[in-house]
């Protein structure tokens, strides 16, 4: 195997026997058949393009293949069996309507003639190998190649959140496939790949903005909350992952049944949606950041959910009241069907299971606040903006993105704190989990730290940063008193970053590490053309920062 996708990668360069993220090679080579399979139908799928020709269902079945690979989303090889053979079908379908149709395909890329004639894992094993991430030879056309398809990743997981909603714009499908067809294209040159990484951050902010419509057309708009993160003494469900639909689903179907519902991780923003508070069994958020699930589902006592990513192997203490959905997937854990014909999920099983187990155990008490998505940020512009003309603040810093396991990581910690008070920090993702108990206090009534939400709300942070260009009358983005101090984990964060850069963000610092999947010469076209950075220590970086604009 060989992954280098996410953060973590073993070395710094990639994991080669076994993932860090519990990953084997076995189901690392079906990822990679899974991706090379969904490159095949994106070629049959922009020739359909080509041809006026509509393929029902297509978006969303490359997006659901692409959100499989996300780190840690996916461990199910039988999913991933299924799933390229339901790949490969799907691709012939459109074949043979061209065909049919009479349009010209022309010789055909492997990726879109290829056949597994087996149910053989080693089978699929043999065939993946040469389909791998270092099949491409030359490290920064493979290094292009994959930042582009870890922000397609990145893009399909968002869009599939905003299609669950009933929230859809075929022209992100349109150029998936497009992208995903363009890295098997051996006549495109660097060049060519750099402006379609640019491409893609553009397409991402366009995904982005539509989640951001999705959800808060559905649910209101984020406003600010004290979460409780105590508990209550009732038998309970986890829920985590990002996928507000599953979530709001869930708290209907256990209205009345004496079962409590927390969130954990990624879904604490849930708890800022005016359409979830009317539920009084929604108790508050459990527990921290996603690599910290070990301990908290033990102590939780109660049935875990997953909606999405991240998945960390368990321990076999709880692993028998996990259940996961959607695009995540684990062996052993129950599955939750798919919606069919748009009716609800059905969650009774899980429901049911909850109310075998005890109440969670108490890990905190008190609160932490949040809910400063863009519209919230707005209602206090005033306040803001006079806080900022008075000089009261001096500085805002994006600390967007993730937390992981590493050690290197209490940076981010050490960094909130040691910020001089009279700087804000805005926040998006579970990145905010290495500062967000610290009561950094606040500046005239605005709290210090400004959670928007999800890692998908990096978008309200850069809404919010063109508003201030706005009122404050500037040319240029970058004029603004705002630095960029992000961590990232996984491939979310590679099509936030894609994004930033698209909308001409400059000079974003990015740690803890850059990513293994950038050569030298990608990293530095990186470096000179937007002006990316990566962390020191904290003391260094804090001048650095306060010195800039
Ligand atoms: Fe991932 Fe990062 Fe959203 Fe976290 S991008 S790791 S769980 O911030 O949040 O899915
Ligand atoms: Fe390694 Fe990350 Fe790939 Fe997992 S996703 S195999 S930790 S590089």
């Amino acid at each position: 195997m060989f992954c280098y996708q996410c953060q973590e990668a073993a070395g710094g360069k990639g994991c080669t026997k076994v993932g860090v993220c519990g990953k084997t090679a076995d189901l690392a080579a079906l990822q990679d058949l899974m991706i090379y399979s969904l490159k095949g139908i994106s070629v049959l799928g922009v020739k359909a393009d080509e041809a006026g020709v509509q393929v029902e269902g297509l978006d969303r079945f490359i997006m659901e293949g692409l959100f499989m690979t996300i780190t840690n989303a996916n461990f199910d090889k039988d999913r991933f069996f299924v799933k390229i053979k339901e790949a490969l079908k799907l691709r012939d379908e459109i074949k043979a309507t061209l065909i049919e149709k009479g349009v010209e395909l022309g010789e055909l890329a492997d990726a879109a003639t290829f056949t597994v004639n087996s149910n053989d894992e080693i089978v699929f094993k043999s065939t993946s190998e040469k389909v791998g991430v270092l099949a491409t030879e030359n490290e920064d056309i493979r290094s292009l190649r994959e930042l582009i398809i870890y922000g397609l990743k990145g893009m399909a997981a968002y869009a599939e959140h905003a299609s669950n909603l009933g929230f859809e714009d075929p022209e992100i499908g349109k150029f998936i496939r497009e992208a995903l067809a363009a890295t098997l294209d051996d006549s495109l040159t660097a060049d060519d790949l750099v402006a379609l990484t640019l491409k893609t951050g553009e397409y991402g902010v366009t995904t982005m903005a539509l989640l951001d419509k999705a959800n808060t057309s559905t649910y209101g708009n984020p406003e600010i909350t004290e979460v409780n993160i105590g508990v209550r003494n009732n038998p309970a469900i986890l829920v985590s992952g990002h996928d507000l639909k599953d979530f709001e689903e869930l708290l209907e179907q256990t209205q009345g049944t004496g079962v409590d519902i927390y969130t954990h991780g990624e879904m604490l923003p849930a708890n800022y949606y005016p359409a979830f508070k009317k539920y009084d069994h929604f108790v508050g958020n459990y527990g921290n950041a996603w690599w910290k699930q070990k301990e908290e589902f033990e102590k939780f006592n109660g049935v875990i959910l997953f909606t999405t990513n991240c998945i960390v192997p368990p321990a076999a203490s709880y692993a028998d009241r996990v259940y996961t959905t959607g695009s995540s997937g684990y062996p052993g854990f129950k599955h939750i069907a798919d919606r069919v014909d748009g009716q609800a999920k059905d969650f009774s099983e899980l429901i049911e299971h909850a109310k075998r187990l005890p109440a969670p155990t108490e890990i905190e008490k008190g609160t932490i606040v949040g809910g400063f998505a863009h519209a919230q940020v707005f209602a206090l512009a005033d306040k803001v903006v006079d806080a900022v003309k008075s000089g009261a603040i001096k500085k805002f810093f994006v600390m967007a993105g993730c937390d992981g396991r590493m050690k290197s990581r209490n940076y981010y910690t050490d960094f909130a704190a040691a910020l001089p008070k009279d700087t804000i920090i805005l926040t998006a993702g579970c990145a905010k989990y290495k500062y967000n108990k610290l009561n950094l206090g606040d500046i005239g009534g605005i709290p210090r730290v400004l959670d928007a939400g999800q890692c998908n709300d990096s978008y309200s942070l850069a809404v919010i940063a063109l508003k201030l260009k706005e009122i404050f009358e500037l040319n240029d983005i970058n004029d603004l008193p705002i630095a960029y101090n992000i961590a990232w984990y996984e491939q979310k964060a590679v099509i936030v970053l894609l994004a930033l850069l698209s909308l001409g963000v400059k000079n974003i610092h990015l740690g803890p590490t850059l990513p293994a999947f950038l050569s030298p010469n990608v990293a530095k076209v990186l470096v000179d053309t937007f002006g990316i950075g990566t962390i020191s220590n904290v003391e260094d970086d804090i001048a650095m920062f306060m010195e800039e604009t």
